[in-house]
């Protein structure tokens, strides 16, 4: 008996709950009316009866052990079946909706304004050689720009490698490997040595364009930007242009569009003068077309150039520059676009 008695009680502490209804297959086996301790009771009788109290406890034992197991089987199944609801893998995740970034937004307006009157879109290099950056584009040995102030150089000496300071040197790859009639915009990310504040960074975004025929004009310039000054602040903005210089282009301006903001009453934005700088431009010099292997009697051109972190900065009122590039999801889920 005491041998039989031992014999389940190992059983029960080495019986594995396998499958969900392993509890019930527990019960049916060890405290069933045909179970296994049952049966120590039946065998009871045959016991003499000096040993019958001995060995009615240790079944009582038995019984109070595997009964115990059987509540715990059972509130384990039940804790799994409930998680298993709560998890049901069927049901749709939650979607939450990423936005673009803001210079991406209007990135892509700038470059739809121009694809509206024929102009692509041209690509190049963010390591440029001297040539491409600087001596093909009318910039002098000496110019303050090649100083090492100014450019983040890479390579000095013989050839001198850097990172681009505008994207005029992807116009210049292109004027080497086409034939006018050239239209074409060149978006992309500059650099230049500065130290980083709220209106300076060392990297920002252009849009710079190029537009080279026979009997291009100052006046195609002027209506060129004047449309698209309109596309992108509105019918109503007017545009004026004061002189100015840069290497690449002669004549040069600075092109203002009228305060968008209050509307030319005058504003802190526009300092009080109801006009708001927006991009450089002007007709391409001939040593520039030269350079590139454009006859610069046959061909004429002009170019200019904006930051997209400016006309970003007036269209959504972002004063602070390092607001571009920290990634904070407070400032970039604000920009909800279908871009
Ligand atoms: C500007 C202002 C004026 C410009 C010049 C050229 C090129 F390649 F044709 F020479 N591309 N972009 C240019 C002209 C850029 O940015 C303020």
């Amino acid at each position: 008996m005491i041998e039989q008695i031992q014999k389940i009680k190992n059983e029960l502490s080495s019986y594995e709950f396998k499958a969900s209804d392993a509890a019930e297959k527990f019960r049916i086996h060890f405290l069933g009316s045909k179970g296994a301790i049952k049966g120590l009771y039946s065998l009871l009788r045959d016991v003499p009866n000096d040993q019958k109290k001995e060995c009615g406890q240790q079944i009582n034992a038995l019984k109070e052990e595997a009964e115990q197991l059987l509540e715990q089987a059972k509130k384990q199944t039940s804790n799994t079946e409930t998680k298993g609801a709560k998890e049901d893998l069927t049901k749709p995740t939650e979607t939450k909706l990423g936005s673009h970034h803001p210079l991406s937004i209007i990135r892509r307006e700038i470059i739809d304004v121009f694809r509206k009157i024929g102009f692509s879109v041209s690509e190049g290099p963010e390591i440029e050689d001297d040539w491409h950056n600087f001596s093909a584009l009318n910039f002098p040995p000496e110019h303050p720009a090649r100083d090492m102030q100014d450019t983040f150089f890479i390579e000095k000496g013989e050839n001198e490698i850097a990172l681009r300071t505008h994207t005029s040197s992807v116009q210049v790859r292109v004027m080497e490997n086409s034939t006018p009639p050239i239209r074409t915009i060149s978006p992309g990310r500059v650099y230049r040595n500065e130290a980083i504040s709220a209106r300076a960074h060392c990297f920002f975004h252009q849009i710079e364009g190029l537009y080279i025929d026979e009997g291009v004009s100052f006046a195609d310039l002027k209506q060129t930007l004047l449309f698209f000054a309109q596309e992108v602040f509105g019918e109503k903005t007017k545009i004026r242009l004061r002189p100015s210089y840069f290497p690449f282009t002669e004549p040069s301006a600075e092109v203002d569009v009228s305060c968008t903001i209050c509307k030319s009453k005058g504003c802190n934005v526009c300092k009080y003068t109801g006009w708001l700088e927006i991009l450089g431009c002007g007709m391409v010099d001939p040593n520039v077309l030269e350079a590139s292997g454009i006859d610069s009697k046959k061909y004429s051109g002009f170019a200019f150039g904006m930051g997209v972190e400016r006309i970003a900065q007036l269209k959504y009122k972002v004063n602070d520059l390092r607001m571009y590039s920290e990634n904070d999801i407070r400032f970039l889920d604000q920009f909800k676009s279908t871009l």
